[in-house]
């Protein structure tokens, strides 16, 4: 099987690849900013991924190149990997394989090409498809023997440790474990969880993508600022993490937080709710319910936890003013991109709505698609 990422291996390096593994982008139906609250989350793979074409060497040299990243190749020595040491994309996968020398696998050096369709900066995990997608390749090059979760969680421990955004397991999780068809249900407190059905095309819904195009950095302070409110009101409530405090609690514990910190109880609690509240209908076959529990996780991101930007208001409200059941933003939000619930036959109206709003408001033309649950990390050549 020819792929692009193994053309752009031969191009590179003047030979072919051992094998070429592919780590998707995500979706999250609902939980957002709860992972790192050791909360609920539940993501669906994207069938856009990021493919990496890989040989094992066993000089302990790293050699990096990316079809996006311009085909130039960056070259690194294992031993001498450190956090902050690598800039741009490199660092991503750079940091796996620290990740996995840190734990104690015997990981050597590798050549890497990569090709990504997964869209950059637009809350759809494009930097845990590319550390998803080397861990694999790392794992089975070097006969490792990691399990999905397993190789989930070192690809995070890169994104904290190396890169140095401090990151829940969601988007890592996503890419590495979900299943075709399927929405992930996941404990990020336990890492245990459920494939949940997910084939919404039966009952004539389609899951819409909005990429806004306003690119969003999860390393510029905001995020980890958020993060750090979460743990110190944590610490104030006396529990270990917000997801600590039950839905029938929250009121009794915004009094005992300062001002500040009671928007980001709010958005957590009522969001790990919302998790619950949507495996409770698609359980109970009703996935039309899950429309206005999307919406108000938007108003929850929007007016609680601040993190929506005018272009993601703009589509989640224009969305559903043409008839979608509903719309959020998704990610980390700050940009990146919103997930509507459409009925099928609906679905060029929502679109053209969304761009004419778009046009209306002089925002850059949006980039919408279908999301289809897809396979998580695996191998294809
Ligand atoms: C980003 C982070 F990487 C995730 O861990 C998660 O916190 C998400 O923002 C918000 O739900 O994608």
């Amino acid at each position: 099987m020819t792929t692009d990422a193994a053309d752009a291996f031969a191009a590179a390096y003047g030979d072919s690849p051992d094998g070429v593994w592919a780590a998707p982008g995500r979706i999250n139906v609902i939980g957002e900013h709860t992972d790192y609250n050791e909360g609920f989350v539940l993501p669906a793979a994207l069938p856009q991924t990021t493919r990496v074409a890989a040989r094992r060497r066993t000089d302990g040299r790293i050699r990096l190149t990316s079809v996006q990243g311009d085909c130039r190749v960056a070259e690194l020595l294992l031993a001498e990997l450190a956090p902050g040491a690598v800039p741009g994309w490199a660092a991503y996968p750079a940091g796996v394989f620290w990740a996995l020398a840190q734990a104690g696998h015997p990981v050597g050096g590798a050549d890497l090409a990569f090709s990504s369709d997964v869209p950059t900066g637009a809350g759809l995990s494009s930097s845990a498809a590319l550390e998803c997608a080397t861990a694999i390749a790392l794992d089975e090059l070097f006969a490792l023997g990691l399990d999905a979760p397993a190789r989930a969680l070192l690809a995070q421990r890169a994104e904290n440790d190396f890169v140095g955004v401090p990151c829940g397991a969601l988007d890592q999780m996503a890419s590495s474990c979900c299943v075709a068809g399927h929405a992930f249900f996941l404990d990020t407190r336990t890492l245990t969880g459920r494939q949940v059905p997910l084939d919404l095309p039966a009952v004539g819904l389609s899951l819409l993508v909005i990429d806004t195009r306003v690119k969003h950095d999860l390393g510029d302070g905001a995020y980890a600022a958020l993060r750090a409110g979460c743990e110190r009101a944590a610490e104030l409530l006396g529990v270990r993490a917000l997801r600590d405090v039950g839905i029938g609690e929250l009121a009794a514990a915004e009094q005992q937080l300062p001002a500040e910190l009671r928007p980001l109880l709010r958005h957590v609690v009522t969001e790990d709710q919302r998790v619950l509240d949507a495996i409770r209908l698609l359980d109970a076959g009703e996935p039309r319910g899950l429309g206005p529990v999307l919406t108000a996780g938007h108003a929850s991101l929007r007016d609680d936890y601040r993190v929506s930007c005018p272009e993601t208001d703009l589509a989640v409200s224009a969305a559903n003013a043409a008839g979608a059941l509903g719309a959020r933003m998704m990610g980390g939000g700050f940009g990146g991109s919103v997930l509507a619930l459409v009925d099928t036959d609906r679905l060029e109206a929502v679109e053209r709505a969304v761009r004419a709003a778009f046009a209306g408001a002089g925002f850059t033309d949006p980039f919408v698609f279908p999301a289809v649950p897809s396979q998580g990390a695996h191998r294809i050549a």
